[in-house]
């Protein structure tokens, strides 16, 4: 893993990092039933956090089909399936948060973790929707708990409309709810700025991809 990294002057915390209450979670209502909640700063002392995804996660590249070429997906990947051991203990400890907090409205638990690793500003996902499992048909929730260099996360009805963007800094959360999966797109695009390293970690219920 080669990508520079700044640590944050303002994510200093002595006694390693923490999650913050999930009381400060905002609920922004999109169309046609879907929802996005945002919680900036969520986790606190991030920095540590950043340092050790960046080192112990065994990132791989991907390929994938477009037309009849195999191209590289701009991006690296790694799944932790349903009993794997996260990377760091922060991530168990939000998982079990976001699974307490949303318990009444999921009716089930976060269970997997997909991580992404944007290495500069080069890297992206394109638009999509998380159709590939029950999420294609049911409404479920998609947690995002971002780290490192900022990066916004734009969102647009399928099937065209006006979009909102969500800037999601080092230690934010962002959980897509509701239909959003399947009535809405998600990108993060690249940028021509110069931008650090940022991982995304998705936490999603099982049968959900
Ligand atoms: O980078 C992000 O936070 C979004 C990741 C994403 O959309 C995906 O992996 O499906």
């Amino acid at each position: 893993m080669t990508a520079a990294y700044q640590p944050s002057m303002l994510d200093l915390a002595a006694d390693g990092p923490s999650l913050g209450p999930l009381a400060g979670l905002r609920r922004h209502p999109l169309s046609r039933g879907a929802w996005v909640d945002h919680l900036p700063g969520w986790v606190r002392g991030s920095d540590a956090v950043l340092d050790t995804l960046l080192a112990d996660v065994p990132w791989r590249a991907e390929r994938r089909a477009m037309y009849d070429a195999q191209v590289d997906v701009p991006r690296l990947l790694c799944w932790y399936a349903a009993r794997r051991e996260l990377p760091h203990p922060l991530l168990t400890e939000a998982r079990a948060a976001l699974t307490a907090h949303y318990a009444p409205e999921l009716g089930e638990p976060f269970v997997t973790a997909g991580m992404c690793l944007y290495r500069d500003g080069h890297d992206s996902v394109a638009w999509h929707g998380d159709t590939l499992g029950r999420s294609a048909h049911t409404d479920t929730m998609v947690a995002i708990v971002s780290f490192g260099s900022p990066r916004p996360l734009l969102l647009r009805p399928r099937g065209g409309g006006a979009g909102l963007r969500f800037p999601l800094g080092h230690g934010d959360l962002v959980v897509m709810g509701g239909s959003c999966q399947r009535t809405w797109e998600h990108a993060i695009p690249k940028t021509a700025r110069p931008v650090g390293p940022r991982v995304s970690v998705q936490f999603r219920p099982a049968g959900v991809a």
